[in-house]
């Protein structure tokens, strides 16, 4: 139930705003009032313990509270503008994937697809996850310390995600 919710909200706070009757602000918050009030429409009846319990117990961290507003920490397809400052990032970061993409991102690099940024991890384990969402994990690592280097700009998300633009393919070690 509090995951089908979580999956709801983020549906809302990144894909479709509009199907709940949500305009997000530049940079993706929207009052918490009137998502309860859009979920209501979609006939989650939520209350605003519940969500702050939805948020609070997320697993990946997705939402944030702040001042009466809400937004999603990352994953958006709608324009908007997170209003993150760049941050030199580690010298290598991981990217989960499966076998079936490896030749296009061979020859494409990484690139965002249906999202804003290409989402990226610290952590080993963390992009195994990612992957397994598909199947067999993949993973791929990002020489994002070069990168950086040679002025690719990164950003980090408050839940840990690391975003940037694209990855090409010369520094992925695949
Ligand atoms: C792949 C979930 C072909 C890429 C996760 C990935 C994460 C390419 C898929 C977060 C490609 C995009 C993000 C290319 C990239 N050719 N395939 N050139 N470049 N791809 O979902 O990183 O539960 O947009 O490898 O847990 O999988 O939503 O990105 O497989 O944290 O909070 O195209 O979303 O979090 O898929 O996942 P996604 P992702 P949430």
């Amino acid at each position: 139930m509090a995951g089908q919710l979580s999956k709801t909200i983020a549906y809302a706070l990144r894909h479709k705003p509009s199907e709940f009757g949500l305009t997000l602000n530049a940079e993706g918050w929207v009052s918490v009032e009137e998502l309860l009030a859009g979920l209501a429409v979609k006939g989650w009846n939520v209350s605003l313990q519940t969500l702050e319990e939805v948020v609070a117990g997320d697993n990946k961290g997705r939402y944030s509270i702040r001042e009466g507003m809400i937004r999603a920490n990352q994953g958006h397809s709608v324009v908007i503008s997170l209003g993150l400052e760049p941050v030199k990032p580690p010298e290598f970061l991981f990217h989960g994937t499966v076998e079936r993409f490896i030749n296009s991102i061979r020859v494409q690099g990484l690139l965002p697809m249906q999202r804003h940024a290409v989402h990226l991890s610290e952590n080993r384990g963390v992009a195994q996850e990612v992957a397994r969402r598909r199947g067999a994990p993949v993973i791929l690592k990002v020489h994002s310390g070069r990168m950086f280097a040679e002025g690719y700009e990164f950003t980090l998300s408050e839940n840990n995600v690391w975003l940037t633009d694209k990855v090409p393919s010369n520094f992925i070690t695949f």
